[in-house]
C-alpha cells in the first residue's frame, strides 16, 4: 500500500509566507490561470518534446516524438513566418536513480554517460533535420538555478512539507506506485519479484523521510481546468483518461529522495541531505529553456504545447499542471499525446534486442523518406507496428511512383518541351461545370479534382490542429492519386503542341497538374522539407512563395491572374525520390543473418 504518512508527519509545514487558505481560495485559481485565456491568436508558439533519458541510445520512438513536434512547429512557421514567433525545445533528462544505476552498470562516471548519450541525441536530431531552437540538458547550471528557484516558490507558498514516505518505487520508470499497480513475477532464481503492472519493470519498497508536495489539494482545480478546456489534451481519448484518473483520490507526492540513496541530482535548497525528485527536476526544463526565473519567460509560457508519449501522460497532465498552479502559473496551453511504436508486434526493448536504430533507417530510406514514413504511418491514438518491408512499400508507392511520377510526367522535356508553366485556357476548362461547347474539354471528374485540391489546405490545417498529421498526409496522398488519374485520363502524351486544337488543352492539363503539385509541395514542407524544396524548386516556386497563408490554388480557374503562368520551370535535378526496392540487398542480408 502506498502510504504518505500524513498522520505520522515528522516535520511541520515549511515556512509559509502565504497562508494556505489564501493559496487554495478561488481567487488564487483565477480562470486566467486555469487556461481560459486563448492563445490561438497569440503570435508566439512554444513547442516541446519530452527530454529523453540518457541511459540508452535513441530509438525510433524518440525520433517519432521529435518529428511530430518538428512537423507542428514547421507548419506553424509557414503560417506565421516571423522567425521570432516560434520556439521549439528538446533535450536530455540526465539526473535520477535510473541514470545513476546505468552509469554504475557501464562502469562510467554519470557525467561521462550523460555527455556520450546526450551527444547521440543531438547528432540524431541534426541528422533528421529536426528544426529545434533549443536543446536542454538537465545537468546545465541554468537548469539547476531554475529548479531550485521553482522549489523555493512552492516552499514559500506552503505547498511542501516533510513527512515519512513509504511505498513502492520503480527506478526504471522513476515513479512511485500504489500496491494496486504492483504484481509478482517469478525472478531469475524462481523467487517472486514485485514488478510494475504497467511497465513490467522491477519495483522496490522504499521508506524514508522526504519532502512532500500537497498534490491532493489540486484534484478539483485540475478537474476544472480540464472541463473548461476540453481540447487541452489531444486526442480526446487521453483527455478522457486523465479526467477518469482524477475521479480517484490524488495522494500527495514525494518530491525528494535521501541524498545517500540518490546523489545524482539537484540538492534541495538549504538541505543537502535531500535530492530533488527527478520528475520535478525534469518537468521544470520547459521553463528553464525560456529563461525562467527571469521575467522574459512570461512572454513564452502561456503559449506552450507539449508533445509527449502516452507513457508520461500522468506526469504532464496531473503532476506538472498541479506544480505550475502551485507556483502561481497557468497550466500548459496544449498537451499532444501519441502512442507507441512496436517492432514486428513486440514492445521495443534492449533485452529483446529488437530496438530499431533510427540512424540506420535515415541512411537506408533517406532523411525525408523516413520522416514521411513515421509521420504517415504513426497514429497518435493507438500503437503502430514497424517492419522494414512496410517502409519500402509505402515510400515506393507514394513518394517514388505517385508523387515523383507525377512530377516527371508534367515536367519531362518530351511532354513539356518549352520547360515552362503553360497557360491555362478558360474555354477548355470553364469555371462552370456542365457547360457545353466545342472547346470544352474538362469532365465532371476534373471538377471533382479541382474541388478536392482547393479544399486540401484547410483539411490539412484541421488535421494538424487535431494532432492527426497522418490524416493530413493521407489526404495529400489521395489528392496525388486523383491528380495522376486526371493526367492518365487526358493522356497529354497523345496531344500535340503543334495542333491549334490540342495545344490549349495540353497546356491546361499540364497547368492544372503543376498547380496541384505546387499545393502538394507546399503542404509537404513540414514533413519532408528537402523533398518539398526539390519539388517546389523544380516548379520554379521561389522561397517567398511557399507560405501557407498565400497558396491561391489555380487562380486562373477562379478568374484571377496566375503569377506562374509562362514562368520557366526550375532546373532538372534528377528523380524526386528514387525507388527503394531495387536497392534492397541490405534487407535480404538482414533477414538471412
Ligand atoms: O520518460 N514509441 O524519457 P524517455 C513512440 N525523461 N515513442 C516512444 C517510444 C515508443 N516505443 N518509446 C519512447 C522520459 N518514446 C522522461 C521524460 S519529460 C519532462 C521527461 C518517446 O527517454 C515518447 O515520447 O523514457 C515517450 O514519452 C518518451 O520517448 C519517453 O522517453
Amino acid at each position: 500500500m502506498l502510504r504518505i504518512s500524513t498522520l505520522r508527519l515528522l516535520g511541520r509545514a515549511l515556512v509559509s509566507r502565504l497562508s494556505l487558505l489564501d493559496v487554495f481560495s478561488s481567487r488564487f485559481y483565477s480562470s486566467d490561470l486555469l487556461g481560459a485565456r486563448d492563445c490561438a491568436h497569440d503570435a508566439r508558439a512554444y513547442f516541446t518534446t519530452p527530454i529523453f533519458y540518457v541511459n540508452a541510445a535513441p530509438h525510433i520512438g524518440h525520433l517519432y516524438s521529435a518529428l511530430l513536434a518538428d512537423a507542428l512547429c514547421r507548419q506553424r512557421r509557414l503560417l506565421v513566418p516571423t522567425a521570432a514567433a516560434t520556439r521549439f525545445s528538446t533535450g536530455t533528462d540526465e539526473h535520477g536513480l535510473k541514470i545513476q544505476q546505468a552509469a554504475t552498470a557501464a562502469g562510467l562516471a554519470p557525467t561521462e554517460l550523460c555527455d556520450r548519450v546526450s551527444a547521440q541525441f543531438q547528432q540524431l536530431f541534426r541528422d533528421a533535420d529536426i528544426s529545434s531552437t533549443d536543446f536542454i540538458r538537465t545537468t546545465e547550471a541554468r537548469h539547476r538555478r531554475a529548479v531550485q528557484h521553482f522549489w523555493g516558490v512552492l516552499e514559500a507558498r506552503g505547498l511542501l512539507y516533510k513527512g515519512l514516505y513509504e511505498g513502492w518505487y520503480c527506478a526504471n520508470d522513476e515513479c512511485f506506485l500504489p500496491e494496486t499497480k504492483v504484481s509478482r513475477q517469478p525472478g531469475p532464481s524462481g523467487d517472486s519479484c514485485p514488478v510494475s503492472l504497467e511497465s513490467g519493470h522491477p519495483v522496490s519498497w522504499t521508506k524514508e523521510e522526504n519532502y512532500i508536495f500537497r498534490l491532493s489539494h489540486f484534484r478539483k482545480p485540475l478537474q476544472r481546468w480540464l472541463r473548461d478546456n476540453p481540447q487541452v489534451i489531444t486526442p480526446e481519448p487521453f483527455h478522457h483518461t486523465v479526467l477518469q484518473w482524477l475521479e480517484e483520490e490524488l495522494p500527495d507526492l514525494s518530491v525528494s529522495r535521501r541524498s545517500s540513496h540518490l546523489h545524482w541530482g539537484i540538492p534541495v535548497p538549504g538541505d543537502d541531505s535531500q535530492t530533488i525528485y527527478v520528475w520535478l527536476d525534469a518537468l521544470v526544463n520547459y521553463l528553464t529553456v525560456i529563461g525562467y526565473p527571469n521575467v522574459e519567460f512570461k512572454s513564452w509560457w502561456p503559449t506552450t504545447s507539449h508533445i509527449i508519449g502516452k507513457d508520461i501522460l500522468k506526469f504532464h497532465a496531473i503532476y506538472w499542471p498541479a506544480l505550475l498552479l502551485g507556483a502561481g502559473m497557468s497550466p500548459p496551453h496544449r498537451i499532444y499525446v501519441h502512442s507507441h511504436w512496436t517492432v514486428c508486434g513486440q514492445k521495443m526493448s534492449k533485452s529483446l534486442g529488437n530496438v530499431v536504430d533510427p540512424k540506420t533507417c535515415l541512411d537506408r530510406y533517406t532523411v525525408d523518406g523516413f520522416r514521411y514514413f513515421l509521420l504517415r504511418q504513426g497514429v497518435p491514438n493507438w500503437d503502430c507496428d514497424y517492419y522494414d518491408e512496410k517502409v519500402v512499400k509505402l515510400l515506393d508507392s507514394e513518394l517514388a511512383d505517385a508523387l515523383g511520377g507525377l512530377l516527371n510526367r508534367c515536367t519531362a522535356s518530351k511532354i513539356n518541351p518549352s520547360g515552362t508553366y503553360p497557360a491555362f485556357c478558360t474555354t477548355c476548362f470553364p469555371s462552370e461545370p456542365g457547360l457545353a461547347g466545342p472547346s470544352v474539354r474538362a469532365l465532371a471528374e476534373d471538377y471533382a479534382l479541382v474541388n478536392a485540391v482547393a479544399t486540401l489546405p484547410k483539411q490539412v490545417a484541421d488535421h494538424y490542429a487535431n494532432f492527426q498529421i497522418y490524416k493530413a498526409l493521407e489526404a495529400v496522398s489521395s489528392c496525388v492519386r486523383q491528380t495522376n488519374g486526371f493526367v492518365q485520363r487526358h493522356a497529354p502524351w497523345k496531344l500535340n503542341w503543334e495542333s491549334p486544337v490540342d495545344a490549349p488543352w495540353l497546356g491546361t492539363v499540364l497547368h492544372v497538374a503543376l498547380e496541384c503539385l505546387r499545393i502538394f509541395g507546399t503542404l509537404l514542407q513540414p514533413v519532408t522539407p528537402s523533398l518539398a524544396d526539390k519539388l517546389l524548386s523544380r516548379l520554379g516556386v521561389s522561397a517567398t512563395e511557399r507560405g501557407l497563408g498565400e497558396l491561391y490554388f489555380l487562380p486562373r480557374f477562379y478568374g484571377h491572374p496566375c503569377p506562374f503562368e509562362g514562368r520557366r520551370l526550375g532546373p532538372e535535378t534528377g528523380l524526386l525520390f528514387p525507388r527503394l526496392d531495387q536497392s534492397r540487398s541490405w534487407m535480404v542480408k538482414a533477414h538471412r543473418t
